[in-house]
């Protein structure tokens, strides 16, 4: 991967499960893989647990907004890990967020609501927010091919200097402090846009 083509790097926070599925006995012991293009990367496992907490960040590098895949396993010693159902999720409208390169907005501004649909794994809305300084976004994916179980996480975009979302960014930016001399405070004519 050149330098040229890395846009910068999406850390994904894998913060827990919620009722996930039983492959062991009474329990199961389960960890996250998720997936973009050729990487792959893992969650340390939590034993014996249906409500795990992980609490753990896996960082990808973004070359071009492909949908990442996540997969819930059971940790099994004698076999192989039994499947616990998997996401996916598409990240397209948070680096869209990303790039506006917010500043001096409220802390916790919904820039945007991404809605559950029949094609998305969203369990409920999930919203692009400014926080603490930087665009996040929350979301709780319900697992597919399972009978139960959810996962949240949080997405964070990592800038880095000289790569093509900071290039873009600078440029809306000096675009933005145009508009602004024109047309007030920007997050005060974002703020009344419909969501
Ligand atoms: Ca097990």
């Amino acid at each position: 991967m050149s330098i040229s083509q890395l846009q910068g790097l999406l850390r994904v926070h894998i913060h827990r499960g919620v009722n996930l599925a039983i492959r062991d006995l009474r329990s199961s012991d389960p960890y996250v893989i998720i997936r973009m293009g050729k990487q792959k990367l893992k969650t340390r496992v939590v034993k014996k647990n249906l409500n795990p907490v992980w609490d753990e960040d896996l960082t990808l590098s973004i070359t071009e907004p492909l949908p990442v895949k996540l997969e819930v396993y059971d940790k099994d010693l004698f076999s192989a890990d039994d499947k616990m159902g998997d996401a996916e999720f598409d990240f397209t409208p948070f680096l869209e967020a990303v790039k506006m390169q917010f500043e001096d907005i409220p802390n916790n501004t919904i820039i945007t609501t991404v809605k559950p649909t029949r094609t998305n794994c969203l369990a409920e809305e999930s919203y692009i927010t400014w926080t603490d300084g930087r665009v996040a976004q929350n979301m709780v994916l319900r697992l597919r091919n399972v009978e139960c179980g959810e996962i949240e996480i949080m997405l964070r975009w990592i800038d880095v200097p000289g790569c093509r979302v900071s290039a873009e960014a600078s440029m809306v930016r000096e675009t933005k402090k145009n508009e602004e001399e024109d047309a007030g405070p920007f997050f005060v004519v974002f703020g009344e846009m419909p969501v």
